[in-house]
């Protein structure tokens, strides 16, 4: 079963939007598999964030990812991988449709509330980085046979 890894970024933390986001993913059908409150390193957050390295927005992204406690988390379930970044919405909250997270509790690119991962690669990568093995819990919700 195909596995994503989403983290609530320091905002959705500080404005008390946990329960509201993991409800969602949870309502919806997906099982959670990895669940961690903490706070991230630089180290963590420039190796997350590798890809845009580059970018002019680099630096800023490191400063807020490190800024405050995230939850990260894994979530399991058929399709999780592109149906988390619909329920994301787009990366600007301004041109994120209403009913998505960011589309419903954002209003700037700088804090966009959750972080999903784009692509299966990126999803391994991305689970391996934040989690060990140990930390991931495979389990059949009874509610299963009623999904699926
Ligand atoms: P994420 O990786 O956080 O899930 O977001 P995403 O795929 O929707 O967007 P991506 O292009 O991967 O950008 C990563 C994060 O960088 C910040 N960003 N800031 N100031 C800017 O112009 C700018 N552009 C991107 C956002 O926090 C974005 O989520
Ligand atoms: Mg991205």
């Amino acid at each position: 079963m195909e596995r994503t890894f989403l983290m609530i970024k320091p905002d959705g933390v500080q404005r008390g939007l946990i329960s509201n986001i993991i409800g969602r993913f949870e309502t919806k059908g997906f099982t959670l598999v990895g669940l961690k409150f903490m706070a991230v390193s630089r180290e963590l957050a420039e190796k997350h964030y590798d890809v845009h390295r580059e970018r002019p927005f680099f630096a800023g992204l490191v400063d807020f990812i490190t800024s405050g406690p995230v939850v990260a988390m894994v979530w399991e379930g058929e399709g999780v991988i592109a149906s988390a970044r619909k329920i994301i919405g787009a990366t600007k909250p301004l041109e994120a449709e209403p009913g998505t997270i960011r589309g419903d509790l954002g209003v700037t690119v700088g804090r966009n509330i959750i972080h999903g991962s784009d692509a299966p690669e990126t999803a391994q990568a991305e689970i391996a980085l934040w989690f060990t093995d140990s930390e991931l819990v495979s389990w059949e919700p009874a509610a299963k046979g009623w999904l699926y």
